[in-house]
């Protein structure tokens, strides 16, 4: 009877499993994203929550546990490093979603970007076309600043794919942190709306 029961709760009541992959050059905000997104949703494993000046370009792979309540999601943020990219593909296999994140400041970095996320695009879920992916145009509160790619631009400049979802989002990693959950307050709140959208694609497209 215990074990009915333990079974029907697992199997209708407990959010599936997700995994979502955080991709982009180095230092376009990966980690800082993905700290945003700890903080939003934070899990009961009590991970250390940083300071977004505390982060240290990443060496390896961050991973965490986000409980959403759509999907208890695992997370993975590896280092975008040149020499490092080819160690994505090991993720690619399980990857319910992905978010590439890019800097929208570096102009410059605009055909590396591309090339990078081509390579990506070839690669993930193929034959299947149903890994939904947001691209990310960060560090939006530095646009006025500097000349500034705007998610309008990234449709432009990214190669298309039909048989894809994809979903562009511009913020900012930095000001969602530290954002009370829930409110939006602190910036938080593209960067929330692209994590519903992340999930529920993610787990729609998986069943
Ligand atoms: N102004 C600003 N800086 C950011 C933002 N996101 C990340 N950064 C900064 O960009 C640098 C690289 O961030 P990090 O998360 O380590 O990038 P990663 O290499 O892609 O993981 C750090 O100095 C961050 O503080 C943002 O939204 N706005
Ligand atoms: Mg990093």
């Amino acid at each position: 009877m215990f074990s009915l029961l333990s079974h029907l709760y697992t199997t209708y009541l407990t959010p599936p499993p997700s995994t979502l992959l955080i991709l982009g050059l180095d230092s376009s905000g990966k980690t800082t994203l993905l700290e945003a997104l700890k903080q939003l949703h934070s899990s009961s494993s009590g991970q250390a929550q940083l300071n977004p000046d505390q982060i240290r370009p990443t060496v390896g792979v961050n991973c965490v546990k986000l409980d959403h309540p759509l999907s208890k999601v695992t997370a993975y943020d590896p280092s975008g490093a040149p020499a490092s990219r080819s160690l994505w593909s090991h993720y690619y296999e399980d990857c319910s979603a992905i978010i590439f994140v890019l800097d929208s400041g570096e102009v410059d970095r605009a055909e590396e970007v591309s090339l990078v996320y081509g390579s990506v695009m070839g690669e993930v879920g193929r034959g299947k076309g149903g890994v939904p992916v947001a691209v990310f145009a960060n560090k939006r509160d530095l646009a006025g600043e500097r000349h500034a790619l705007t998610k309008l631009d990234l449709e432009d400049i990214l190669p298309a794919d039909s048989r894809r979802t994809v979903r562009y989002f511009e913020g900012s990693a930095r000001e969602a942190c530290g954002s009370e959950k829930g409110t939006g307050r602190g910036g938080g709140e593209e960067v929330r709306a692209m994590m519903e959208w992340v999930v529920r694609e993610g787990v729609r497209k998986k069943r």
